[in-house]
């Protein structure tokens, strides 16, 4: 008999939708293509010399530990090496026991949904937002309420609006989910005083915080500020990171920080998700954390990321037609690109892909679609001379495509 597999999948599992991205690190492998599409950490930023010696550091001292399962919490040693950092660097009052070892901040995000979602619970999301988060969390069935961005951050006037007409309905959401700093895909940051004015709103209306991290460290200029977490003293705020961007996204290491309550709930989710965390990866980031090598290699990819991130501002100055704006960020990975209206990136993909250069369309961030004169650009990936290249090709297409929307819209000539 032949299998009818529908039948049998969990309404769940019909839910499930593939990202945009990880569909297109395909199209990406093309030869030739330029992308700007993926957020991929630059090969150069891998540190190959530091982890060989990492390794090697861990096969003299731990390698029967390091091929051993580990505890779910994760590494004692990482968690305290980690701790210290979080505490110097990011002002976060934290233990070794506050901290859990995942598989990259992607399994964090989803730990937090199996922790906190049931099928109807809303949750909110700050947009354009990270859509693996979006994927994540879409997975369990509840209901996403969108919050804008404006220049400073989140739009907590707009927040509080959508809190009171949800609380009219009986509904009160159990999280938001932000990046607050050098955002996935906007490359934008949230000021100091929408950071405390979001932890007030939500100890008012009582939900929790979802803080992502992964590109704080990698800032270029300006000040630094102060995650939501080192606000917190309540335990409102469930703060996330990963090593991906600062050491390698293939040892697939993640951390959160949170209460004890929350913690001991993500063990437990993670117990049944994967017993722990790869344990040999483990060492070889706890070498290189104790060993003093991430705070001088950090400096490294600042300098190399800062560099590409000129290259691309440059070359959008350059090429780009005058009516096009775009985000300037301080620090990160990606810069957002606003088209006039006439213009759907969705359309237009087609033809950017046929003159070899990819981005990701800016709908793709909204998880109620819409604003299809949007895209995300990556800069961190691409070799200096091909950002220059990429941009000018992708210039090529906006043209094109502003003349055929101005060609359209005066077409037929009055009186025709
Ligand atoms: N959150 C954000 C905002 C990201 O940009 C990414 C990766 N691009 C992740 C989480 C997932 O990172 P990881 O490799 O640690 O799973
Ligand atoms: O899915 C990946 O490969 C990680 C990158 C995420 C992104 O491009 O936002």
């Amino acid at each position: 008999m032949v299998v009818n597999i529908d039948r049998l999948f969990s309404k769940r599992a019909t839910r499930f939708r593939a990202s945009e991205i990880r569909e297109l690190l395909k199209i990406t492998q093309i030869p030739g293509m330029i992308s700007f599409a993926g957020g991929l950490p630059n090969p150069l930023a891998f540190p190959v010399d530091i982890i060989h010696e990492c390794i090697e550091k861990t096969f003299q001292k731990n390698i029967k530990e390091a091929l051993q399962y580990g505890t779910t919490e994760g590494l004692t040693s990482l968690r305290g090496v980690l701790a210290e950092r979080m505490k110097k660097n990011n002002h976060i009052n934290c233990e070794l026991h506050d901290i859990l070892i995942t598989g990259g901040a992607q399994q964090a995000l989803s730990l937090v949904a199996l922790c906190f979602l049931d099928p109807g619970d809303t949750y909110l999301t700050s947009v354009p937002a990270y859509l693996g988060a979006i994927q994540a969390f879409s997975a369990f069935e509840a209901n996403c309420e969108s919050i804008p961005m404006n220049d400073e951050g989140i739009d907590t006037d707009s927040l509080r609006r959508n809190l009171e007409r949800l609380r009219r309905t009986g509904v009160n959401p159990k999280f938001i989910y932000t990046v607050p700093t050098f955002q996935n895909p906007s490359g934008e940051t949230m000021a100091l005083g929408h950071r405390k004015e979001l932890l007030d709103v939500a100890s008012e209306y009582d939900f929790l915080i979802i803080e992502d991290d992964p590109y704080g460290e990698l800032i270029f200029e300006g000040d630094f500020i102060p995650p939501i977490k080192s606000f917190d003293t309540k335990g409102r705020v469930v703060y996330v990171s990963t090593f991906s961007k600062i050491l390698a996204p293939g040892f697939r290491l993640g951390w959160v920080i949170a209460s004890k309550e929350i913690l001991d709930k993500l063990i437990l989710a993670k117990q049944a998700t994967d017993l722990c965390t790869n344990i040999f990866s483990q060492y070889i980031a706890y070498e290189y954390i104790n060993g003093g090598y991430l705070d001088k290699h950090v400096q490294q990819i600042k300098k190399l990321y800062k560099r590409k991130r000129d290259v691309m501002l440059k070359a959008l100055k350059e090429y780009f037609p005058s009516e096009i704006k775009w985000t300037m960020p301080k620090g990160g990975m990606f810069i957002w690109i606003t088209l006039p209206k006439s213009i759907d990136t969705r359309l237009m993909f087609q033809k950017a892909i046929a003159k070899k250069v990819a981005y990701v369309v800016g709908e793709a961030f909204f998880p109620e679609g819409g604003n299809y004169n949007s895209m995300r650009l990556n800069f961190s990936y691409s070799e200096d001379d091909l950002i220059k290249e990429g941009i000018k090709r992708l210039a090529e297409v906006i043209k094109d495509e502003l003349a055929t929307a101005y060609q359209q819209d005066t077409f037929p000539p009055e009186g025709v």
